[in-house]
């Protein structure tokens, strides 16, 4: 088995040298898929893996605007169109300066598995920008959106392929951008999601991938006949996962003491609760500043510079900022400190070395594609709204994500649970149950 891994893998690994997050990111789907093909007749010989790796069709372009100083700035644009085979391509768009193809290959191909795990018929794909939206006016972000969207429009359809936020990417953007779009074609379709709820929106969107996120933890806790209530739990992040998952962890009982951002962690031993989240959410959505600034409005709270919150005691936690924030030696600190259960919001926030010792210590651990998909579920949900042009309630919706993350919990079972040990494997079980439905959906239509 390790010999037939490892012979993909070299295979990938020679075409996508340069790509470490990408390679990454295959490596954890083939060490449980493969052996899944193995034993399973159906898949043979028809290369379905090598195939779902690479992408139908990967658009780059470039995003010229001009400056609030009157210079021409010059940006890549991308958008990776990684599978349609359940449904349209589906997924966010990243402005961050770190954005190139490897990122965003890996986060289109964790999206396809992700998608396929909503039960909704989504495909994946995932797009975005080298562009850095701090520090910009909010008329730069406009200008960048509109030149941004002056290419994408013509790739891009509510039958096709339909983009979203993601790092950097929130109302504000989605706004210009399907602002120029709907100018551009003439058409005021369901083209985005994330949109405002006054304009084809979905109650629940912004909330969705952090509530998720705590609904998973909530779940995979249940399974030892546990729960989040008085529970103390570290979030990193401060941005749009980060703070829903911190209000519906305080909702449900359970106290925050750490948020971030690249600048570093604040920790506040009280809890952060609603009336400090009202502040932190003024802070990063309309103020634009620094979580560091949570200390001077609660000098309780102390500032670490540079440093991620995993050093932190904890029984719950749930990385919320990006890639690979979380390594091996967090994992360690986190596991001598009594952490119990790791639902990550990011995508891949954790390093294959860490979620090796959460598996080795059998605590609970979800990866992103399971724990995370409540955001691309609800975005599927706005999808249905905009076809039906109706609006559900946002009870109707909430009940809606919490019925999926069920779904998802249960498919992790059904794929990824040990009958002997008991142990589920929530990667295991994630990516299977994943790659099935996909893999059907291929074998079904053919080699196209
Ligand atoms: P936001 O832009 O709203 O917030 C991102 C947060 O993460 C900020 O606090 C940011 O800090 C921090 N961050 C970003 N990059 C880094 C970095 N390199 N090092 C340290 N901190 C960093 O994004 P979201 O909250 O939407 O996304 C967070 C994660 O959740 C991402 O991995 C995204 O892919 C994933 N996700 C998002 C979904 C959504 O619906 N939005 C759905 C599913 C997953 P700073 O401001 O300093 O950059
Ligand atoms: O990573 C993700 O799932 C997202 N950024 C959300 C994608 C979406 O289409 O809502």
């Amino acid at each position: 088995m390790k010999h037939k891994i490892e012979g993909f893998l070299d295979l990938v690994r020679q075409r996508n040298s340069l790509e470490p997050e990408f390679l990454q990111a295959v490596e954890e789907v083939a060490e449980t898929v493969i052996p899944y093909i193995v034993q399973h007749d159906i898949y043979h010989g028809k290369n379905i893996l090598l195939r779902m790796v690479e992408p139908e069709r990967a658009v780059m372009f470039r995003v010229n605007w001009v400056d609030d100083s009157g210079e021409i700035q010059v940006n890549r644009g991308y958008r990776i169109q990684m599978n349609s085979a359940i449904g349209p391509y589906k997924g966010g768009l990243r402005f961050h300066p770190s954005v190139n193809m490897s990122i965003l290959k890996f986060l289109a191909f964790e999206q396809v598995f992700k998608n396929s795990l909503t039960t909704l018929p989504m495909g994946g794909g995932k797009g975005g920008s080298d562009f850095d939206p701090k520090g910009k006016s909010d008329n730069e972000i406009m200008r960048f959106c509109h030149a941004f969207m002056s290419e994408l429009f013509r790739h891009i359809g509510p039958n096709t392929d339909i983009p979203a936020g993601d790092i950097g990417v929130g109302g504000r953007e989605i706004g210009f951008l399907f602002g120029m779009y709907k100018k551009l074609k003439n058409e005021f379709t369901g083209v985005l999601t994330g949109k405002g709820v006054t304009w084809g929106g979905s109650l629940i969107r912004p909330e969705a991938t952090g509530y998720g996120t705590v609904y998973f933890a909530q779940k995979m806790l249940q399974t030892k006949g546990d729960d989040i209530k008085g529970k103390t739990v570290t979030i990193s992040g401060s941005g749009n996962v980060a703070q829903f998952a911190t209000e519906k962890v305080t909702q449900l009982g359970g106290k925050v003491i750490t948020l971030s951002d690249s600048s570093g962690y604040i920790l506040d031993k009280d809890g952060i609760d609603e009336q400090k989240l009202a502040f932190v959410m003024d802070l990063k959505n309309n103020k634009r500043g620094r979580i560091s600034a949570y200390v001077d409005a609660y000098p309780n709270a102390k500032f670490f510079p540079k440093k991620t919150p995993w050093s932190e005691p904890c029984a719950i936690a749930l990385p919320c900022a990006t890639q690979n924030e979380l390594n091996e030696n967090d994992a360690k600190i986190l596991l001598n400190n009594g952490c119990i259960c790791v639902s990550e919001g990011a995508n891949m926030p954790s390093t294959k070395e860490a979620i090796a010792l959460f598996q080795k210590a059998k605590i609970l651990f979800a990866p992103g594609k399971a724990s995370n998909a409540g955001g691309v579920a609800t975005s599927g949900l706005e999808m249905t709204q905009n076809s039906l042009r109706y609006n559900w309630t946002r009870k109707e919706v909430d009940d809606k994500l919490k019925d999926i993350m069920g779904n998802i919990h249960d498919k992790c079972i059904k794929y990824g649970k040990d009958e002997k040990t008991g142990y589920i494997d929530y990667v295991k079980g994630a990516n299977i149950a994943g790659f099935v439905k996909v893999a059907d959906a291929m074998l079904a239509q053919g080699v196209v």
